[in-house]
C-alpha cells in the first residue's frame, strides 16, 4: 500500500468516491431536478483535492482510507454546494464553471439555490451516518463540529464576505491571506484534520498538520491566482499592478508574478517540512501537495 503511486491512489479513490456521491443522491426521495441539479455539479468532473487529502492523511497513519469515505462525501459535498452559490448572480454571475454552464444557468436560479441547500444539509446526515461503521460517538460529534465551524461563519462563509467586501479596495498581503485562510484554507484544512482525528492521530500531531494545511492552504490560493492571470489572454503584456481586468486583490497583483511564484514556494517547502517532521508514512500527502502547488487548472 504504501509504495503505491500517486496515479494509482487518485483514481482507485477518486472513482470509490465519484460512485458514492452519485449513489448517495440517486437514493434520496426527492423531486428530480433536485436530484438532477446536484448531481450535475457532483458530477461536473472537479480535482476532488480534499476527499484525497483526507484520505492520503488516514493512510499516512497506515489506516485504510476509507474509514473516511462518509466525512469525504460529505466535504465534497460542501465544496459543491460553495462553488453554485458562488456562480449565482449574485456573488460572481458566472456563466461557466470547470468548462461547463453554471448550476443556475441549466436549472434556474431557484433550482441552484436549493441544491446547494440541499447538499450542505446531506452533508451533515452523512457525516451522522458514520454512527454505521463502529466510530466512536465522540470522534463522530467532534468531527461534525469542526465541519460545521469550518463551513460556516467562522470558515468558509465568512471567509466569503470578507472577499466580497473586499471587492473594490486595495488589500495588503495580511489581508488577503486572512480572506483565502477562511474561504478556501479551512474546508482543506479540515478534510486533513478529519482524517488525522480517524486515524488516531495525537494532539501534537494535529497541531503540525494545522500548520500544514496552513502553508497548503495558502499555496492553493496563490497557485490559484497565478493560473488565473496566465488563463487570461487580455491580461498578457498588461503590467502587473494595473487593474489586470478585475476588482479582486490577488498574489501577483500584490507581489509581481515572480514574487508570488517565489511566495508559493516558499509555503510549498514549508509544508513539506513540517510532513519530514511527522512520524508518519507522508510520500502520497507530499506527491499532492505538489500536485495543489504546481497544478495547471
Ligand atoms: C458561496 C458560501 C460560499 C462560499 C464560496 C470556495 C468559495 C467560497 C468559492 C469558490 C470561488 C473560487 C473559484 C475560489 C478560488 C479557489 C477555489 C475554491 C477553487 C475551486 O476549488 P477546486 O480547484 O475546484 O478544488 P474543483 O473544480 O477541482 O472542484
Amino acid at each position: 500500500m504504501n509504495n503505491i503511486s500517486l496515479s494509482a491512489f487518485t483514481s482507485n479513490y477518486k472513482d470509490i468516491l465519484e460512485k458514492e456521491l452519485k449513489k448517495n443522491v440517486e437514493k434520496l426521495a426527492a423531486p428530480a431536478n433536485l436530484k438532477d441539479s446536484m448531481l450535475y455539479s457532483l458530477n461536473a468532473g472537479g480535482k476532488r483535492i480534499r476527499p484525497l487529502l483526507l484520505f492520503a492523511t488516514i493512510q499516512a497513519y497506515g489506516k485504510d482510507p476509507l474509514i473516511g469515505l462518509l466525512p469525504a462525501i460529505a466535504i465534497e459535498m460542501i465544496h459543491t454546494y460553495s462553488l453554485i452559490h458562488d456562480d449565482l448572480p449574485s456573488m460572481d454571475d458566472d456563466d461557466l464553471r470547470r468548462g461547463l454552464p453554471t448550476n443556475h444557468k441549466v436549472y434556474g436560479e431557484a433550482i441552484a439555490i436549493l441544491a446547494g441547500d440541499a447538499l450542505l444539509t446531506y452533508s451533515f446526515q452523512i457525516m451522522a451516518n458514520m454512527k454505521q461503521q463502529n466510530i466512536p460517538a465522540e470522534t463522530i460529534l467532534a468531527t461534525i463540529g469542526l465541519l460545521a465551524e469550518a463551513a460556516g461563519a467562522e470558515g468558509m462563509v465568512g471567509g466569503q464576505v470578507a472577499d466580497i467586501e473586499g471587492e473594490n479596495k486595495t488589500l495588503n498581503q495580511q489581508e488577503l491571506e486572512q480572506i483565502h485562510l477562511h474561504k478556501t484554507g479551512k474546508l482543506l484544512e479540515v478534510s486533513i484534520i478529519i482524517g488525522a482525528k480517524l486515524a488516531g492521530a495525537n494532539n501534537t500531531e494535529i497541531k503540525q498538520l494545522k500548520q500544514f494545511a496552513y502553508h497548503l492552504g495558502l499555496a492553493f490560493q496563490i497557485r490559484d491566482d497565478i493560473l488565473d492571470l496566465e488563463g487570461d489572454e487580455e491580461l498578457i503584456g498588461k503590467p502587473i499592478g494595473s487593474d489586470m481586468g478585475n476588482h479582486k486583490s490577488t498574489y501577483p497583483k500584490i507581489l509581481t508574478m515572480d514574487g508570488a511564484k517565489s511566495e508559493l514556494d516558499l509555503h510549498i517547502r514549508q509544508a513539506k517540512g513540517l510532513l519530514e517532521s511527522l512520524p508518519i508514512d507522508s510520500a502520497i500527502l507530499e506527491k499532492i501537495t505538489d500536485l495543489i502547488a504546481y497544478r495547471n487548472n
